[in-house]
């Protein structure tokens, strides 16, 4: 069998990491073997010449290091200040600089360069997401052989968006590169299409084979997954908090989010301050817990909803909270991944209500810990990934204040009967296309080789 090399931006350190793409990787990896190269997560003067080898996991682990330049124009600019709100139709929020674009190509060709040693003949090379787009272009330039795939985490935006980059053309031209492009779901293959259609010179054989600027390549939907089985034995085993319980005194809904403003927390506060103003029969009876570690607080549209959350927060409890309630409970700090799994299952409703995302591992994490004699009932944004296979999630449109109001009334008001027939056909997808399944579904495209036409 050979080698697996998954390639990042960050690699897993800490014990508890609050964000998608670490969570789902860590799994594969456990599972296969290989090793993992990304970021140690510290900006350094002098820059190693070579990758360092970081031991401690049941898998090799490489890092390789950024300058304080490096970071500010690699990570915190062209990937985050500008790929990140494209991909996600907030071209409003971007900030476009040369110099961005600039330190992304060498960033990504100083990767290549001290990855192409560490390669050998027969590895499979799987590189991460977004910050990381040119690395099959630039490996190649240096002779890799072997088969390149890219997966992207996050949404492909449409031909408007990426048009409003200044180089939307040059990032088709990159991701033809790859041997196998994969992506969340179908949308965002038909987005790529599109993209590689109006930006870029496309040849289409079906079933995926494509012709990219006179490259072949495969593109396909590989929804991502959670270890279901994992995540329902933490729940399941979780002391149950029955000092929240107490201090609530009321049924639980639940929202965890990384602080980003594609997950549409303001529009959920708004929605359920909707629901306070027209059901006075709800008051003390039902709490909303928000989970918001911090992200990317260096760049201010974050800093910009960090407010925003905080100021609708405190003004909604200030509106209607009494002396033995307290209806939003905000904690922004990351938890450990038992407690998260502990709180999912007490709680009645859970709300992932982003305004565009990948896939979101949230709600695939809050079906596999519910109770299967007394599940919750998931309020599921149509803009998440995980709503193309979560249709019996309520789904609604997360801008719609009255209709998502509309939705955590009805989920509370739901028989048991009809939410353990829904959860029953959540679980299902929960586990048949878990995280094993994403990666066996994501290798076996990328060793079928291009056929040509
Ligand atoms: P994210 O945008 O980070 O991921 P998501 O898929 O919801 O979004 O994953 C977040 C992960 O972090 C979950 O596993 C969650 O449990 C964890 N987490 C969040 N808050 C936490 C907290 N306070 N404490 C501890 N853990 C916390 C990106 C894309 C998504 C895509 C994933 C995986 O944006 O669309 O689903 O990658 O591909």
């Amino acid at each position: 069998m050979s080698r697996l090399v998954c390639v990042s931006n960050r690699l897993p350190l800490g014990p508890n990491p609050a964000g998608g793409l670490v969570v789902a990787l860590k799994s594969a990896l456990t599972e296969t073997g290989g090793l993992w190269v990304g970021y140690r997560g510290e900006v350094t003067e002098t820059p190693s010449d070579s990758l360092i080898d970081l031991p401690g996991a049941p898998f090799e682990r490489a890092a390789f290091d950024l300058t304080q330049e490096e970071f500010d124009g690699y990570y915190r600019g062209y990937a985050n200040s500008e790929l990140w709100p494209i991909f996600h139709g907030r071209a409003d929020l971007c900030d476009i600089r040369p110099e961005h674009l600039e330190t992304y190509r060498a960033v990504n060709a100083r990767i290549a360069r001290q990855l192409a040693p560490r390669l050998r003949r027969d590895d499979r090379i799987w590189v991460h997401d977004f910050h990381l787009l040119p690395l099959a272009q630039e490996l190649r330039r240096l002779g890799v052989e072997a088969p390149i795939g890219l997966f992207l985490h996050i949404p492909f935006p449409d031909v408007h968006n990426l048009s409003a980059l200044s180089n939307g053309a040059e990032v088709i031209d990159w991701l033809s590169r790859y041997d196998l492009v994969g992506l969340q779901a179908d949308r965002d293959v038909l987005s790529f299409l599109d993209c590689a259609w109006q930006l870029g010179n496309l040849e289409d054989f079906g079933k995926g084979r494509l012709k990219v600027n006179g490259r072949h390549m495969r593109i396909a939907s590989c929804p991502i997954g959670i270890d279901a089985e994992e995540f329902a034995a933490a729940a399941r085993d979780a002391p149950r908090e029955d000092r929240l319980r107490s201090l609530t005194g009321a049924e639980l809904m639940i929202g965890v989010d990384r602080l980003d403003y594609s997950k549409g927390i303001p529009q959920r506060f708004r929605a359920f301050q909707e629901l306070l103003e027209q059901h006075e029969d709800l008051h003390e009876k039902i709490a909303f817990l928000q989970i918001a570690p911090p992200t990317r607080e260096a760049i201010s549209a974050y800093q910009v909803i960090r407010e925003e959350t905080e100021h609708l927060a405190g003004r909604i409890n200030g509106q209607f909270a009494t002396i033995n309630w307290t209806p939003i409970r905000y904690i922004h700090r990351p938890l450990p991944r038992d407690t998260l799994a502990g709180l999912y299952r007490q709680a009645a409703i859970g709300l992932v209500t982003p305004l565009a995302d990948g896939m979101n591992l949230v709600a695939k994490e809050y079906v596999a810990a519910q109770d299967p004699e007394d599940p919750g009932v998931l309020i599921l944004s149509r803009f998440a990934g995980a709503a193309e296979m979560m249709g019996e999630a309520l789904i609604i449109n997360p801008h719609d204040p009255c209709e998502l109001a509309l939705a955590m009334a009805e989920a509370l008001h739901m028989p048991r009967t009809e939410r353990r027939r829904r959860w029953e056909r959540l679980m299902h997808v929960v586990q048949t296309q878990d995280v094993r399944w994403w990666s066996k579904r994501f290798l076996s495209a990328l060793e079928r080789q291009p056929i040509p036409a």
